[in-house]
Parts: C-alpha cells; structure tokens; sequence
C-alpha cells in the first residue's frame, strides 16, 4: 500500500497568493486521489521537526521560517508509482529548472518558495504522513 501513496505540502507562498485551488486541481487531473487533507499552519516547532533531515544544511532556518509564515495544505495523495508520478507532477526543486507545465514551474517564484513538497522516496512518504495524520484520519 505504501508504494501506492505520496505525502504533498502546497506551501506558504502558494496558499497565500491563492494557488491553492488551482494546485488541488492539477493534482486531481494528474490521477491523484486524496486520501487525508488538512488546512494549517506550522508552528516553528513543528515546522523544524518536519525538517530535521535537512537541519545542517545552510537553508535551514529559512527554509522553517518560511514554511511557519502562513497557511498550507498537507495531503496523503494514492496513485499507482504515487512518488515518482508526483515528483514528475511537481518537477525540479528550483522552479527556473521545472519543466514547462509542472507545478513549480506555473506557480513557483524561487528555490527556496517552491510552492509544493512532494516525497522523495516511499518511506519519506510513509513518515510524513505519520507526521500530519494520525490513523483514524486515513481511510
Ligand atoms: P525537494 O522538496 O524538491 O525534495 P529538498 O528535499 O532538497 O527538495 O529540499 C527541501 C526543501 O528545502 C525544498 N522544497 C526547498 O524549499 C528547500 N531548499 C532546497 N534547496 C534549497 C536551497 N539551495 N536554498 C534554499 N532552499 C532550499
């Protein structure tokens, strides 16, 4: 089951220059069925402990500090090969290098406001959803 699922954030940036909606949307036309989904904000706290894995990289405190700074949207997302699907859906890391017609590249403005998270991997995947949702709230 886990190989069938992915874990997505839509970001600050995103949300707050109202994508959110058009976003849900490319996600549901690339296939994707919404498994689990909330609207929140992280608090620092929160935010750094999602990031742990990246806490001795030099972007670290921005990047938590960015992603605490207004609402976001986390979602389990199930697909057939969901991790690698919706890495495609999302494309590159930095939008500048995002494939035309990818997420980041219609509505990302920098690396490091990329507008969407997707896993990199299905244990990621399988951790980050157990980092929003409990049991009950995955069917
Ligand atoms: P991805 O989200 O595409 O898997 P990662 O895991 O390398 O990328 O990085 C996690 C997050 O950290 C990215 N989504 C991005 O917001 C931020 N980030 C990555 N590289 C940089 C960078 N060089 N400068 C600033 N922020 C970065």
């Amino acid at each position: 089951m886990a190989t069938n699922r992915t874990f997505t954030m839509i970001k600050p940036d995103a949300v707050g220059n109202g994508h959110m909606g058009a976003i849900l949307d490319d996600i549901l036309k690339g296939g994707f069925k919404i498994v689990a989904m909330k609207y929140t904000r992280l608090s620092k706290e929160t935010a750094g402990a999602f990031y742990a894995v990246h806490k001795e990289r030099p972007f670290y405190s921005d990047l938590v500090h960015f992603m605490s700074s207004g609402p976001i949207v986390a979602a389990i997302l199930e697909k057939g090969n969901a991790v690698e699907d919706f890495r495609k859906l999302i494309g590159a890391t930095d939008p500048s290098k995002a494939e035309a017609g990818t997420i980041r590249n219609k509505y990302a403005k920098s690396i490091d406001a990329n507008a969407i998270h997707g896993s990199d991997s299905d244990e990621n995947a399988e951790i980050e959803g157990n980092f929003f949702f409990s049991a009950f709230e995955r069917f």
